[in-house]
């Protein structure tokens, strides 16, 4: 908003150009995103406490999380909250981009909010049924990705860029479109299923929000997709102010989410956050950066599909003392803290190994 209102007055004065610079307002939406989250986190996780917004044991899971029984959950509308506002007040509001993002997060957010509400208000303990939820989840999908193939007439829409190679894109045509709408629901259950120790969701997405931000920028930037023979997109470089202001409510959710934790981020936040990361990185051409970056989300999701796979195959076997993976090495006797700064620092590695990809081609 700040640009659509500003920029115009930079004839004038010159000093507004800075509003101009895609940095300088993701930068900006960071900050602004962080400093909401910390005035309104402990406003509104009170009132998710007064509202008995709680987490109610199921019974069957590692013994230490009978003790977070009573931490108020849905603490992801902080993050819906804080970094709709900030985009909102930082980035070009004429650009498509923004939107389908936008569009993507708040309704990924509301199905969450609806399955937290049923779990912890209604008291039944598996929300949404799975099918509801998935069906929701794809309306959501086909949507956005239609949206996307309308934005983007360039002719790269339905590529696939192929990570460490220079020349080599796969064009998958008509497949591209149940492609995108995989990873865009796909991320969204994954970082959910992440979401099982104090910190262990958000930090990982972070991360992913910084590097994805990143290619996000250079993607949109003539020059730089050029040096680096990555596939330019015009106009997509706007989304790294929306990256920039879910990295700032991210880290001020953290704030409150570290262990002990005094609020868990629930489907609302875990859904939305999943589903707009990938939904960017769909815009940005940067899938397989994406599965790179967000390993860890990865490795928990294919732990489950391992596990069930396993379990039905040899008729009641475990791979894993239980799934998803972090549950495991929490039963292996490792802590809570050892695990999830354990899983942040894998992510940091393979941020790392998605950064290289610029130049390892
Ligand atoms: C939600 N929810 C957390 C909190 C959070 C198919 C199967 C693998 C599905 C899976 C499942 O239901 N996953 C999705 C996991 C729960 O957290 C709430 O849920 C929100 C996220 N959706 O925001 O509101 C608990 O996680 C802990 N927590 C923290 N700190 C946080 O910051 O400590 C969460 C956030 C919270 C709290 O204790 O109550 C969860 O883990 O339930 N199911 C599972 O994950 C189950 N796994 C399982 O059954 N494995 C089987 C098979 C089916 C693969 C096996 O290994 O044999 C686990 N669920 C639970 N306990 N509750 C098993 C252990």
């Amino acid at each position: 908003m700040l640009y659509n209102l500003l920029v115009p007055l930079s004839d004038y004065l010159s000093i507004l150009n800075v509003f101009r610079y895609i940095t300088f307002r993701a930068a900006y939406a960071a900050v602004t995103a962080m400093i909401i989250t910390i005035i309104i986190g402990p406003y509104v996780i009170r009132k998710l406490r007064e509202m008995s917004f709680n987490m109610q044991s199921k019974g069957y899971e590692p013994e230490r999380h009978k003790t977070k029984e009573g931490t108020p959950t849905m603490g992801g509308v902080i993050i819906l909250g804080s970094a709709v506002c900030s985009c909102l007040l930082w980035a070009d509001l004429k650009n498509p981009y923004i939107w389908i993002v936008l569009f993507v997060f708040i309704s990924y957010g509301l199905l969450g909010f609806v399955d937290d509400y049923k779990k912890t208000i209604l008291k039944s303990p598996d929300g949404i049924s799975a099918k509801t939820k998935f069906i929701s989840q794809l309306v959501v999908a086909v949507a956005a990705t239609a949206m996307i193939m309308q934005v983007d007439l360039s002719g790269n829409a339905t590529k696939l860029a192929m990570p460490f190679f220079k020349h080599f894109v796969l064009d998958l045509s008509y497949f591209y479109f149940a492609f995108a709408i995989f990873v865009i629901i796909g991320s969204s259950n994954a970082v959910n299923l992440t979401d099982g120790l104090d910190g262990l969701a958000i930090m990982p997405s972070v991360i992913a929000f910084v590097t994805i931000g990143l290619f996000v920028y250079l993607t949109g930037h003539v020059k730089f997709a050029s040096y680096l023979q990555i596939i330019y997109v015009r106009n997509v470089g706007e989304l790294s102010v929306f990256c920039g202001a879910m990295v700032g409510a991210g880290l001020g959710f953290l704030w409150f989410n570290a262990h002990p934790a005094s609020v868990f981020m629930g489907d609302v936040g875990s859904l939305s956050i999943g589903g707009a990361l990938a939904t960017v990185a769909v815009i940005a051409k940067h899938e397989i950066v994406l599965a790179i970056v967000g390993g860890v989300f990865v490795m928990e999701t294919m732990s489950v599909i391992l596990q069930v796979g396993y379990f039905k195959m040899t008729g009641g076997k475990r791979l894993f003392r239980m799934a998803p993976i972090h549950h495991h090495f929490e039963l292996a006797g490792w802590s809570e803290t050892k695990v999830t700064v354990r899983f942040w620092i894998i992510s940091i590695i393979l941020a790392l190994v998605a950064l290289s990809t610029l130049k390892l081609r």
